[in-house]
């Protein structure tokens, strides 16, 4: 903590309000959000349950005067209410907004004074309504103004936080180091809700992200999930970052678009880059202009073109079904054109308008949205009248493509000749060494669970 901030907090000590800020409820006890629920686990029984929420940790550590509490179970949460606080807020999603209500009425029948909401879930309409207060895009630096003190953006520093994955069973195999390293993306694809909660760009604290590499390494991580939606648009922060990943010998795993990762490829190859992620969309280059996506299909075909060869490297694609202008037997088309184009995972998702995105505008006055069930908002359901396709046509749509893109001997055996033959054949000791004995003996040592602030 610096002189200023010590001085401030020293300060406001005695008058400070009680803040507690809080995530969506668990039903039970293993539940989670699956951070791998978009891909098509019929075909595989990996799992990584999040059980920390980036926002709160983020938060937290840039204010610790505020308390957090991530995915309690409901009687968790009823007891923390208990302890008397001036403000509550929560942290959600879109599809969380039912469970949040219930929150909310629970707080205010507690006698919480004052609500606040974060996180993406409070660009939905109703929101202000329901709360006092309503934070869009990052809120470090407004909620430390709370406290008497000011957090600026480019000085935002990162928390510790991270995922076990499981490869089946739920038997820990590995934990992931969690990584955000910018807010922002300059893009705006029509469908996208980070130009509306993101107003402004700018970067994360680097000696903060150095503290936190150091700390995963000490932990004994080898594996780091970039989570930034546009990993590399700025170069200079990426190749610092890039050089820690070498330095520490971690496998990473990061998305963005096809062009970022041919500009950077070898040398983020050489760095350790494993598991590159791009959002392809569609295959169809008017699907794409008509969502202003601003991506060529070339950029995707030579990508996968010069990934080819590059041992010990999964790549995997992000697709949407359900553009007005395509009828079913056209979406089957784009996606034959999709697995054609030859990612070792796929992945399918149905196109969704999400408020205050042009997508939402477009669709709502054309043809009308019918289905505000918030639990339709995981990408999964049609909840648009779509001029062709009917929701329930869409349902089978939706699962036959999954099955289609990801036929479970095709990924086992993309899986093992890629990843594991190829992470073999360019180091073998080192390999098998991080793989089957570092990463599980430390993942099991390693509660992710854990607040730790560097
Ligand atoms: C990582 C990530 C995930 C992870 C982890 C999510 C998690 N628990 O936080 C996983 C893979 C699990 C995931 C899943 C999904 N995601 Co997601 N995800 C992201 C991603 C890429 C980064 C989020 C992140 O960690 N940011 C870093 C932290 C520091 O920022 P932050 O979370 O925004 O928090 C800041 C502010 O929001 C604010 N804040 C946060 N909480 C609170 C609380 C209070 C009280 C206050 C005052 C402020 C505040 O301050 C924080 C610090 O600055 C974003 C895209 C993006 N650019 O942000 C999409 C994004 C949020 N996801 C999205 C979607 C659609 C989904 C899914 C629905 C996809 C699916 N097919 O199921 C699921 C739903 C998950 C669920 N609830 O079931 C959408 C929007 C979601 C929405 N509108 O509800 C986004 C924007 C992607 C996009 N561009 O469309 N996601
Ligand atoms: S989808 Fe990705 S590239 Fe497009 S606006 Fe959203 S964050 Fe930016």
């Amino acid at each position: 903590m610096d002189k200023y901030k010590e001085e401030a907090f020293i300060k406001s000590f005695l008058t400070n309000p009680r803040v507690l800020l809080c995530t969506v409820y668990r039903r039970f006890r293993g539940d989670y959000i699956d951070a791998l629920g978009w891909t098509g686990r019929r075909f595989s029984k990996a799992s990584a349950p999040l059980r920390v929420s980036p926002g709160l940790r983020f938060i937290k550590q840039n204010v610790p005067e505020v308390q957090i509490l991530e995915y309690p179970l409901w009687h968790e949460y009823v007891e923390k209410l208990k302890q008397g606080w001036d403000v509550v807020g929560f942290s959600f999603y879109h599809n969380q907004i039912g469970e949040i209500r219930e929150m909310i009425a629970e707080a205010r029948l507690q006698g919480v004074k004052e609500i606040w909401a974060g996180n993406y879930g409070v660009l939905d309409y109703d929101i202000p309504s329901l709360v006092d207060r309503v934070f869009i895009g990052p809120a470090e630096d407004r909620i430390a103004q709370v406290f008497g003190y000011r957090v600026p953006e480019g000085e935002i520093e990162h928390p510790v936080m991270m995922a076990h994955f499981s490869y089946f069973a739920g038997i820990r195999h590995l934990t992931f180091g969690l990584l955000y390293t910018a807010h922002g993306c300059a893009f705006k694809c029509t469908f996208c809700q980070t130009p509306v909660f993101e107003r402004h760009r700018f970067t994360i604290n680097l000696e903060s992200i150095e503290r936190v590499l150091a700390y995963y390494h000490k932990m004994g991580i080898n594996d780091i999930v970039v989570l930034d939606e546009l990993f590399g648009v700025h170069p200079k922060l990426a190749d610092k970052v890039t050089r820690l990943f070498a330095r520490y010998k971690f496998r990473w795993w990061a998305q963005s678009r096809a062009a970022l990762f041919l500009r950077y490829l070898d040398t983020w190859y050489e760095r350790g880059l494993r598991l590159p992620s791009v959002g392809v969309e569609s295959m169809s280059q008017s699907a794409l202009d008509n969502v202003n996506k601003r991506q060529k299909t070339e950029e995707v075909l030579e990508f996968v073109r010069r990934t080819h060869d590059k041992l010990g490297m999964q790549r995997i694609g992000f697709s949407m079904i359900g553009y007005a202008g395509m009828t079913a037997e056209e979406t089957i088309q784009d996606a034959i054109r999709f697995k054609q184009v030859g990612f070792d995972t796929s992945t399918v998702c149905v196109i969704t308008p999400f408020p205050q995105t042009p997508l939402w505008d477009e669709l709502s006055s054309k043809y009308g949205i019918f289905d505000r069930n918030y639990r339709h908002y995981r990408l999964r359901h049609l909840v648009w009248r779509h001029p062709h396709i009917s929701p329930l046509q869409m349902q089978y749509l939706l699962k036959t493509i999954k099955a289609f893109l990801n036929r479970p001997i095709d990924v086992y055996r993309k899986g093992i000749s890629r990843f594991i033959w190829g992470g073999l054949r360019k180091n073998p000791r080192d390999f098998l060494w991080r793989t089957f004995i570092k990463s599980p003996v430390a993942s099991m040592l390693i509660n992710d669970r854990k607040q730790v602030y560097l």
